[in-house]
């Protein structure tokens, strides 16, 4: 297992739509592994293949709260695909790993199903509500090369990427 650098804004990779994965090899499984293992380092609920630089359609997550005692829920999703959202929309306080410091209310639908094929390649659909749907919802939007600033006011999303891009800039300078 290993941990991989988290790629920050402005990188333009960030904005690449990834492609459909084909066949599921075993060296995608490691690298779901490896994005699993890096989501939980960060710590993070979710993470794109995009932020980890490739540009296969491969998302993990695990939105359980282990503070309330739930256990993990680990996800590994190949080609994940909405397939039906609720008319009703909630708000959420979003982050983004790509996006240090920021975050920002996102309206989205409150409810999604989506279809995805697992690590071994069988294929699944799931609903999901609250944080789930949530964060589904974002880290399909990195496959499409969408960040949750695209979402914000442009006010807003000026205030967020500025202060970002300075940190990712901070960040590189110490490393
Ligand atoms: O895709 C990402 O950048 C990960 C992102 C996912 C996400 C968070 C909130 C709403 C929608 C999607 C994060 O995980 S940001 C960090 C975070 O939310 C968190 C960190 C530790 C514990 C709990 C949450
Ligand atoms: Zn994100």
């Amino acid at each position: 297992m290993a941990l991989l650098p988290i790629v920050l804004v402005p990188d333009p990779v960030l904005r690449h739509v990834a492609k459909p994965v084909e066949t599921i090899t075993p060296e995608l499984r490691q690298l779901m592994d490896d994005m699993l293992e890096t989501m939980y380092d960060a710590p993070g609920v979710g993470l794109a293949a995009n932020q980890i630089g490739r540009l296969e359609r491969v998302i993990v997550l695990d939105c359980a709260d282990k503070q309330d005692g739930e256990e993990p829920q680990p996800y590994q999703m190949v080609n994940p695909e909405i397939t039906w959202k609720s008319e009703q929309t909630s708000k959420y306080s979003e982050g983004c790993l790509s996006i240090p410091e920021g975050t920002g209310d996102v309206q989205r639908p409150t409810a999604v199903r989506v279809r995805y094929l697992d690590r071994e390649g069988q294929s699944h659909e799931l609903e999901a509500d609250g944080l789930l749907a949530t964060c589904l919802q974002h880290e399909i939007d990195h496959l499409n090369g969408v960040l949750f600033t695209d979402h914000l006011s442009k006010l807003k999303r000026d205030m967020v990427l500025k202060k970002a891009k300075k940190v990712a800039r901070e960040r590189q300078s110490q490393s």
